[in-house]
């Protein structure tokens, strides 16, 4: 490391530990404060400025990002063909079939032929003694951004999977939706059937999922139902199912697993900013936030760090472990939920929730969360801002899985040029 390098680094990372033991964490707005005790001095007031235009925990259903194939796609149907091709609460009808190819026994598959395919009714039906209700942000493993961040509610899939009393040589579950009759358009998805069964390391259990943030399931987001895989990326949620079929297989054989992706991999854990000043005065202090999601391995630390791109950066350290990295606030839920939950009592009964509404635990697993920090003012320069997660476990991003094809981990880099 160069002197020069050196000295920034110092001199870098004790004006930020000064600057952030003055600063206080009193929340205005929708952010209340878990560390703001009477008498906290307030925080900088565009620190907090960009904190109340953060986004809501949760994310209104038709505000998701859709990722949606199909030609046409099913949920741009006209409501007549919806009606007619069973994407109705009314003409809905699920299937649980053996696998013709890797049969598993079943003595009372669900069908269509013999009018015993699941109906809505009878879903509603197994909702009332086995509905849950769960936070889960979706994000798809090739965009890697989150889609959206939800309360879903569906029924365990084993409720169903139960109806078909099997008996033996049953490994595997996939299941695929309503795909316009083309078999070009499947795409399918699957789990171990242990997966099905048991919800190990206290996750909530696979759902055939009817009302997201408390509402009906529109069309876009897959309804009338959909799978949802609280820890798995988007793919494993099935959208417009139809289609349940229980096999012998003994391996993974998802549609996704085509774009050479790793179809077994579980939501990882990673930080992006949401407000990032690009050009800033020289000496300003810098507020920057963004949002981590907290994925399999939780989440202890999301920490920031500004690089003055005049020095280098070794090669031998490609994920800048040695960096100068400060930690931003994770902040804590806000008083407003959001996502348009028509009822906020709703949260008293969802996973993760006590009985007042209030989270168990924070920041909360397989969901998104929001964190904010302040700079302290720099010389002019091109610098880059990145940001990182450090995991329950103690990995720093992009580890303890860097690859990209079993969701995005990458560090993230944004320009920041800081003039006089
Ligand atoms: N039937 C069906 N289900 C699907 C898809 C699809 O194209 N068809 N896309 C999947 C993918 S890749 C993702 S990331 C999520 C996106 O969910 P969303 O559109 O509700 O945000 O849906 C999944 N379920
Ligand atoms: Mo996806």
């Amino acid at each position: 490391m160069s002197g020069e390098l050196q000295r920034f680094l110092t001199q870098h990372t004790h004006l930020s530990r000064r600057f952030f033991l003055g600063l206080g964490a009193t929340g205005a707005a929708g952010w209340g404060a878990t560390t703001g005790i009477a008498g906290t001095p307030a925080r900088e007031p565009r620190l907090q400025e960009a904190i109340d235009r953060l986004e809501s925990w949760l994310t209104e259903p038709a505000r998701f990002r859709d990722v949606s194939r199909g030609k046409p796609i099913p949920h741009t149907l006209p409501e007549e063909k919806r009606v007619e091709v069973g994407l109705t609460r009314e003409t809905w009808r699920l299937e649980v079939l053996s696998d013709p190819e890797n049969p598993a026994k079943l003595r009372k598959p669900l069908t269509r032929e013999t009018s015993t395919a699941l109906d809505f009714a009878g879903l509603l039906q197994l909702a009332e003694k086995s509905a849950v209700r769960f936070p889960k942000v979706m994000t798809c493993l090739n965009i890697g951004c989150p889609l959206g961040m939800g309360v879903w509610e569906g029924v365990p899939l084993r409720e169903v999977l139960w109806l078909t009393q099997p008996r033996e040589n049953l490994r595997r579950v996939f299941y695929w939706g309503f795909h316009n009759d083309a078999p070009e358009q499947k795409f399918q998805s699957s789990l171990p059937v242990d997966r099905v069964l048991e919800d190990p390391c206290g996750l909530p259990p696979v759902i055939l999922c009817y009302k997201l943030n408390g509402e009906w399931l529109t069309p876009e987001r897959g309804g009338p139902v959909r799978v949802v895989v609280p820890e798995a990326y988007g793919f494993k949620s099935i959208k417009w199912v139809t289609t349940i079929i229980l096999s012998n297989l003994s391996h993974a054989n998802d549609t996704y697993a085509e774009q050479n992706n790793d179809v077994d991999s579980t939501l990882k854990t990673f930080a992006s900013t949401l407000n990032a000043a690009t050009r800033v005065k020289a000496g300003d202090p810098i507020a920057v936030t963004g949002y981590a999601q907290v994925g399999t391995s939780g989440l202890s630390r999301v920490q920031i760090w500004l690089h003055n791109e005049a020095t280098d950066w070794p090669a031998a350290d490609p994920h800048f472990t040695t960096a100068p990295w400060i930690d931003a606030e994770i902040l804590p839920p806000q008083a407003d939920w959001g996502g348009g939950l028509p009822d906020r009592t709703l949260l008293a009964s969802t996973r993760g929730f006590d009985s007042s509404g209030q989270p168990q635990s924070w920041p909360m697993k397989l969901a998104k969360i929001h964190w904010a920090a302040l700079l302290p003012g720099v010389p002019e320069g091109r610098y880059t801002l990145r940001c990182r997660t450090i995991d329950a476990n103690g990995q720093a991003q992009p580890m303890p899985r860097p690859f990209q094809k079993s969701g995005h981990a990458a560090i993230e880099e944004i320009g920041v040029r800081v003039e006089p």
